[in-house]
């Protein structure tokens, strides 16, 4: 008899929701009870074969009870989802919680970040340039012109492909070179900057650059630059000295002295080379310093006019002081390291040290 089937579905159904323990036992009982495939569900199918007296009785005794059951399913998940088992929830406080990896950025990101904080509170703007120079602006611009000797200090790889700087060398009428290569140094950044700003300015321009060399423990073939540019009126050496030796103090977070000695670049005139006394023994002389007291550091001289008028200053208006050193020399002073390779080698031995 279907009415006595479906009573003890309800008996069932009454017994089985009173004993569930959690959300997902009762969601289980729902489709147990008034899911699709369910025996409730295959008795109202044979409602079809009943005369319809039995019909109408049946019919109405099954949905009473499909209501019944669904209101004891949604009370009893309403009163589950409401109880907190602090026994449960209890969470131990002393157990070590699982370490998160976490990056850090590359030591030489760090001290171009530590760099750039120095200049900048000294009033210094930061410069860009681009990686992939024509001749024009790596070479002629800063006074070393085609067949001059001074091209073979930097060993170029030169580029094959024009298509990339075409858009760039419509940036000036004064460019007219075809090759186009990987900038040698950060002083490209110097005519780059000058081609758009009049002075007085103070810019320094860190940045990556290239060069075909022979690899040791000191030299690489892809590292990075550091150029500092200061043009105004009555700019001279004596502003160099104090910006460097400023810098350098910072830097190092100790007093340090800068020298000069005399040196050639074609883009500076006078040049020269400097040096800052020695970070670990500040001047006495140590096995750092092999007993000279002094770092060399890079070079620097007073802006030579024929640099100015290339782009596009008039001679003899302007002075300025320019440098450029090697980022990574500076991180490996700073952190001694003993060689260069370890900061592209990609060993997070070294990496995970900073
Ligand atoms: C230049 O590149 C000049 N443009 C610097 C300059 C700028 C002088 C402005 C005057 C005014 P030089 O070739 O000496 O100069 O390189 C400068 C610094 O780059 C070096 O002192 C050194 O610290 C670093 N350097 C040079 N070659 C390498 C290399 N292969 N690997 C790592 N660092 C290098």
């Amino acid at each position: 008899m279907l009415k006595e089937k479906i009573v003890k579905i309800k008996e069932e159904a009454q017994a089985e929701v009173e004993n569930a323990k959690t959300v997902e036992d009762v969601l289980q009982l729902e489709i147990q009870f008034l899911g699709r495939k369910s025996e409730f569900v295959g008795i109202l199918r044979q409602l079809k074969d009943v005369s319809p007296e039995e019909k109408k009785e049946v019919g109405q005794l099954a949905n009473a009870v499909k209501v019944e059951i669904q209101t004891l399913l949604n009370q009893k998940k309403k009163n589950l989802a409401s109880t907190f088992d602090a026994e449960a929830e209890k969470i131990d406080v002393t157990v070590p919680a699982v370490k998160l990896r976490k990056g850090h950025l590359h030591p030489l990101t760090q001290i171009q970040n530590e760099i750039e904080d120095i200049f900048t509170s000294m009033g210094f703007e930061i410069a860009d340039g681009p990686e992939v120079e024509d001749e024009f602006h790596n070479f002629d611009a800063l006074n070393i012109p085609k067949e001059h000797p001074a091209r073979d200090m930097q060993d170029t790889f030169w580029l094959k492909s024009q298509s990339v700087t075409d858009d760039k060398r419509n940036d000036t009428d004064k460019n007219t070179n075809e090759r186009i290569l990987l900038r040698t140094h950060t002083s490209n950044v110097q005519i780059r900057y000058m081609e758009k700003h009049q002075p007085p300015f103070r810019i320094i321009a860190p940045g990556r650059i290239y060069r075909n060399e022979a690899l040791d423990a000191a030299h690489e073939h892809t590292f990075h630059q550091f150029e500092a540019l200061v043009v105004g009126d009555d700019i001279n050496v004596g502003n160099f000295k104090f910006v460097a030796q400023e810098f350098f103090s910072k830097f190092f977070k100790k007093e340090i002295q800068v020298r000069i000695r005399p040196s050639y670049f074609p883009f500076t005139e006078p040049s020269f080379e400097f040096d800052i006394s020695c970070t670990v023994c500040g001047g006495k002389g140590c096995s750092a310093c092999k007993n000279a007291g002094w770092l060399e550091i890079g070079g620097a001289g007073m802006v030579n006019q024929n640099v100015f008028v290339a782009a596009g200053y008039p001679r003899n208006k302007y002075q300025g002081f320019a440098w450029g050193f090697g980022l990574e020399r500076l991180a490996m002073m700073k952190y001694k390291i003993d060689d260069i390779r370890h900061f592209h080698s990609g060993d997070l031995r070294f990496i995970k040290q900073f």
